[in-house]
């Protein structure tokens, strides 16, 4: 995926009004854009469209799909049929429900982001012994994009040599969670920043300031 200065907005915010006020002071800055339950319940799924007509943005839906593979297909259906260009899902359940959705995205040629190993401190507790195993099924399963945490990169680094050089990886816990931008981006291929941006005062300058 060719993301723009390798900065995506986590538009996690509660009405389309807000979201819309957001993406028109960033939209010089930034052309990817992950929507997750927040703004999709608050607006169903219609929002992708919305977002994509009126500023040309790619949209990464981040539902963290977990479920049995019929369950994920379904899901998986319906985000692209509304018009996602990506779908993020979770690892944990194993390679029949992420092949559901591998399949889906194949079908509709768009693409697939695998989370193995996230950015918060309960991460720790489960997700992180398995995260490893997590990538390498990814990597049988010939899955290209990854979600890795940019709040420890001593694993981001053991994710991205797992998953290699030509994968892509993109990295949720800059800024709000105590992620470094830079150090992040000499091993992730574009970092995933939320509140940082749309809660800050002046949300353009918030992006450029992530980028120096
Ligand atoms: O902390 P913020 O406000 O910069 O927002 C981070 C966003 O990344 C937010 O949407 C959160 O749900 C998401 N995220 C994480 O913070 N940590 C993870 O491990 C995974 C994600 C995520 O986006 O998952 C799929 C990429």
């Amino acid at each position: 995926m060719n993301i723009k200065n390798n900065l995506i907005l986590a538009l996690d915010v509660g009405s389309e009004y807000e979201a819309i006020n957001i993406c028109e002071k960033i939209s010089d800055n930034i052309d990817t854009i992950k929507i997750g339950y927040p703004l999709a319940l608050a607006e169903g799924l219609e929002i992708i469209k919305k977002l994509k007509d009126h500023f040309g943005f790619k949209v990464i839906c981040d539902f963290k799909v977990a479920d049995i593979d019929a369950t994920n297909e379904k899901i998986c259906e319906e985000t692209f049929k509304a018009g996602a260009d990506a779908i993020i899902c979770h690892g944990f359940v194993g390679p029949d429900s992420v092949k559901a959705c591998l399949d889906v995205a194949d079908k509709y040629e768009k693409e697939l982001f695998l989370l193995t190993e996230m950015s918060h401190p309960g991460a720790k507790m489960f997700l992180q012994s398995a995260a490893d195993e997590i990538a390498k099924m990814g990597v049988e399963m010939g899955i290209k994009n990854y979600v890795a945490p940019a709040t420890r990169l001593n694993r981001l680094q053991d994710i991205r040599n797992i998953v290699g050089e030509d994968a892509f990886i993109i990295s949720p816990g800059v800024g709000k969670q105590g992620g470094d931008a830079k150090k992040t981006l000499e091993i992730s291929d574009a970092i995933i920043v939320g509140r940082s941006i749309y809660e800050s005062d002046n949300p353009k300058l918030a992006c450029e300031e992530l980028l120096k």
